[in-house]
């Protein structure tokens, strides 16, 4: 199954596809984390991703194309994976369903995770004294929410158009939003 997780930052992608890979046996293939590798290894990419990260920006759509390609080329994601992420702009959306179309796999659910901007807030400001996130500071959040309500929204149509997005509600414990995304998922297999 190829299950693409959207959402707001600080929604719970991350969060639920970590529990979704457990329940699925799938791969997690999460864009801010392949960024975040290439941030640690010190590589010329990770060096410039980190600046763009950094403003709370977009990676340019080649660079993140390139790195998704190479992910997705590896053997564990022939039968399936959760892709957190990505895409977060239309120009993604089309270049995934290209990507996946070559392949002949094309994406069978997407997740819209829905939350308000008010707890956003709270749970990156949570996270930013637990882990210390270099793009999770207040003035930088406000503009990953900008960018997220001006760029990557509108890839929910794009969806919606193909038939299979599903919309679940973020607010509750960690559970409770996972209790409500097996309950689609297997309303999907069932269908
Ligand atoms: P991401 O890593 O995708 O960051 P994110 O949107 O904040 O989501 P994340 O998955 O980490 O957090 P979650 O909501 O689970 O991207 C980081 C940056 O990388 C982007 O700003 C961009 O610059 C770049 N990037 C990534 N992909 C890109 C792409 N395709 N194109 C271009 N650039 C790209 O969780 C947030 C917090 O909430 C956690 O602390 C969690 O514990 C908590 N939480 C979750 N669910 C909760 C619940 N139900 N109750 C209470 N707390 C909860």
């Amino acid at each position: 199954m190829r299950i693409v997780l959207l959402g707001a930052p600080g929604s719970g992608k991350g969060t639920q596809a970590a529990l979704l890979i457990e329940e699925l046996g799938l791969p997690h293939i999460s864009t801010g984390e392949l960024l975040r590798s290439a941030v640690k290894s010190g590589s010329e990419l990770g060096m410039k991703a980190k600046a763009v990260m950094d403003r709370g920006e977009l990676v340019s759509d080649d660079i993140m194309l390139g790195l998704l390609e190479e992910r997705l080329s590896l053997a564990d994601a022939k039968t399936g994976f959760i892709l957190d992420g990505y895409p977060r702009n239309l120009a993604q959306a089309r270049a995934l369903d290209e990507l996946l179309a070559r392949l002949d796999q094309p994406v069978d659910e997407a997740l819209q995770i829905d939350i308000d901007v008010d707890m956003v807030v709270t749970r990156i400001a949570k996270r930013a004294l637990e882990e210390g996130r270099s793009d999770d500071t207040e003035e930088v959040v406000r503009n990953r929410m900008k960018v997220y309500f001006d760029q990557t929204a509108p890839v929910v149509d794009f969806y919606v158009q193909k038939g299979v997005l599903s919309r679940v509600l973020g607010q509750g414990t960690i559970e409770e939003v996972f209790q409500r995304l097996k309950g689609v998922l297997q309303m999907r297999t069932e269908s």
